[in-house]
């Protein structure tokens, strides 16, 4: 009788301690943060306002590929700058994905865009 009982409050401590773990995966797959989405070629919005510290999510959701970095398009051509302090942005899409920077530290504005896209350009606001 004894024992059923003791099963049965391990039973629910594994079940309580499986539960929270799935709790926990669930709400790091979730963007936090700020986010800005991308379609087939351009981001949708060409400005963005966020915190110090926080990281900015570029949500792909056309199929196209998308290679992000820092910098900006003048016209037709590329000017691979890096303001200081800003994060190196490096990322590369392949389609119908999400990916974040490292977290901007530095108030300031910062330009980033898409190698592939003429004027695909994004100025980050950190205040
Ligand atoms: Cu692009």
């Amino acid at each position: 009788m004894h024992k059923k009982i003791i099963f049965g409050v391990l039973g629910f401590a594994l079940l309580t301690v499986l539960l929270v773990a799935c709790t926990v995966r669930d709400q790091a797959s979730l963007p936090t943060g700020p986010s800005v989405h991308m379609s087939a070629s351009d981001f949708v919005q060409k400005t963005i306002t966020i915190k110090k510290g926080q990281t900015l999510t570029l949500i792909n959701d056309a199929s196209a590929p998308h290679t992000v970095v820092n910098g900006k398009w003048e016209g037709s051509k590329q000017v691979a700058e890096k303001e200081a302090g800003a994060p190196t942005v490096s990322l590369n899409f392949t389609g119908n994905d999400r990916k974040s920077t490292p977290p901007f530290n530095t108030a300031g504005k910062f330009d980033i865009y898409c190698t592939i896209h003429g004027g695909m350009n994004l100025t980050v606001t950190v205040e």
